[in-house]
């Protein structure tokens, strides 16, 4: 009886230690890996959360230049992430790069549809990804109603950056104030909480806002000057959905993925290209 219970209880700790929490992300894929789902999942194995993909699209490019994109079909999208939330326990999903008006809808039906009742209370983070850092446009423009009608309404949290918010409101926003009233605008429209990114403010610090339960609260880090944060963001909200799969709430989900994105950049790689350009990837701390 005695061997049989501590078998028992070893063969318990034994499929919880091959049971880590798992995360989604429904994003495009980088071939260079600095951004996308290759960012996303470099990241879920670092803070030791199994990671899951749904493709959405392929780009062709390298830090500083977007060469092609193609996007998946959009039924494909769906499938994807239907046949995950059937048969995984997804702790929180995330979206990326999604390309077209049509997979963002196919998104939008797939989590409402594809887990069934658990699928809706899953935390999703939808990070907004519109324009690359090296400024090529990476969504269509009409992509911007179905993510404002289909998908903002079904999100935990929203994050966007400067740029993402600005034409989100069809408003400037170019210093503090202006941040804090776009937060609180967004999240009233969507009924979401916001993660504002002001990094692109370029003070001496990277300070971004949340705006959660009707409450204004500042993340900050020192910025890292001279390195190219190809994929910064991606490594951003997937940190974030990382920390919520593994249960922590969003604030110290937030506050961790800060740390591990500065930690990320501090560290960077960099290689010289063979016409002398200047390649940095982040690197995440293990
Ligand atoms: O960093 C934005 C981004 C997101 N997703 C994919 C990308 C990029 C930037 O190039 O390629 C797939």
């Amino acid at each position: 009886m005695v061997g049989r219970d501590r078998r028992a209880r070893r063969n318990r700790a034994s499929s919880k230690k091959e049971a880590p929490a798992v995360a989604l992300t429904i994003a495009g894929s980088d071939c260079s890996a600095g951004a996308g789902i290759q960012a996303d999942l470099k990241t879920f194995t670092a803070l030791g959360v199994y990671g899951l993909t749904a493709v959405a699209c392929s780009v062709a490019e390298i830090p500083r230049k977007v060469s092609r994109i193609e996007p998946v079909g959009a039924r494909m999208v769906g499938e994807q992430i239907k046949v995950l939330l059937k048969n995984f326990r997804v702790g929180a999903t995330k979206t990326g790069l999604l390309c077209s008006s049509e997979i963002v809808r196919a998104v939008a039906q797939a989590i409402q549809h594809g887990g069934k009742k658990r699928a809706r209370s899953i935390p999703f983070v939808v990070d907004p990804v519109m324009i690359a850092t090296s400024g090529d446009k990476l969504l269509e423009p009409e992509a911007v109603e179905s993510y404002k009608n289909k998908l903002f309404p079904l999100a935990t949290l929203i994050t966007p950056n400067l740029d993402e918010a600005a034409l989100l409101l069809e408003t400037k926003i170019e210093n503090r104030k202006q941040m804090e009233n776009a937060a609180r605008a967004l999240a009233k429209e969507y009924r979401a909480s916001i993660l504002l990114k002001g990094g692109h403010l370029r003070g001496d610090n990277a300070i971004d806002l949340l705006f959660h339960h009707g409450e204004l609260k500042e993340f900050s880090a020192p910025f890292v000057r001279g390195v190219e944060t190809h994929g910064t963001g991606c490594t951003y909200s997937a940190a974030i959905t990382a920390g919520l799969a593994s249960g922590f709430s969003l604030e110290q989900s937030i506050k961790r993925a800060k740390k591990f994105v500065t930690e990320s950049i501090k560290r960077r790689f960099r290689w010289t290209s063979k016409s002398g350009d200047i390649l940095d990837a982040l690197r995440h701390p293990s």
